[in-house]
């Protein structure tokens, strides 16, 4: 299947014949706490994306670990959506997991019908993302791992992240600052690309 980023990136595109997607599929945007799901979702999504954000109040204090994060004032607390068109009739729905654990009882009804999933992780917290990594694992859902590099964070390598996740050699590792709306894309599409390989004869 070829496929390139569409032009209406950005935009709405018009609904006519032409804009008629042949193929549609369901993407996670998944991974812990504050990794950037949300501003992933955002920064892709032609649509306006749908958010379910609320204020982070000082109940969080001691439940959710806000280091790292000290400009973080809102958290998802149901689900984020946005859609993504490529030229080429590829067209993703994208569904954002809430992080904070006391919400991820509803991860297997956002999950439902997905062909693939993007975990990120946050290299200063990388156990925050554990969960959604086997959460994938077990259900044998394909995965990328995408490392959202914050400013200040120590750098690691590609390969220093994939030991230290632990993930099948198979599983592609990026490293990405999901603000930029170009990396985003191309993680979207590297996950595509491996949903349809591993969907593939074994
Ligand atoms: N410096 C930096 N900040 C980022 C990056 N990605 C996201 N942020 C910021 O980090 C914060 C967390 O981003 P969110 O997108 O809300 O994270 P989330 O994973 O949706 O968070 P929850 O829904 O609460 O789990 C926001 O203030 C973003 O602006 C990044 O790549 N670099
Ligand atoms: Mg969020």
């Amino acid at each position: 299947m070829n496929f390139a980023a569409s032009d209406t990136f950005g935009a709405v595109p018009p609904h006519d014949a032409d804009d008629i997607p042949q193929h549609t599929l369901k993407i996670l945007v998944a991974g812990g706490f504050g990794v950037g799901k949300t501003t992933f979702v955002g920064v892709v999504s032609e649509i306006r994306p749908l958010r379910t954000e609320e204020r982070l109040t000082d109940a969080s204090t001691g439940v959710d670990d806000l280091d790292g994060l000290a400009s973080k004032s809102t958290t998802t607390v149901a689900m984020d959506f946005g859609r993504l068109t490529f030229s080429g009739g590829v067209r993703l729905y994208l569904f954002g997991t809430p992080g904070q654990e006391r919400f991820w009882f509803m991860w297997d009804q956002i999950a439902y019908g997905a062909v693939g999933a993007i975990v990120l992780v946050d290299t200063r917290r990388l156990t925050t993302s554990f969960a959604s990594i086997d959460y994938f694992e077990q259900r044998e859902i394909p995965f990328v791992i995408a490392a959202n590099v914050f400013d200040g964070a120590r750098r690691y390598t590609v390969d220093d992240i994939r030991s230290a996740l632990d993930v099948d050699p198979q599983v592609p590792v990026m490293l990405c600052d999901v603000r930029r709306p170009e990396v985003a894309k191309n993680i979207l599409v590297t996950l595509v690309e491996h949903a349809l390989q591993s969907s593939g004869p074994r």
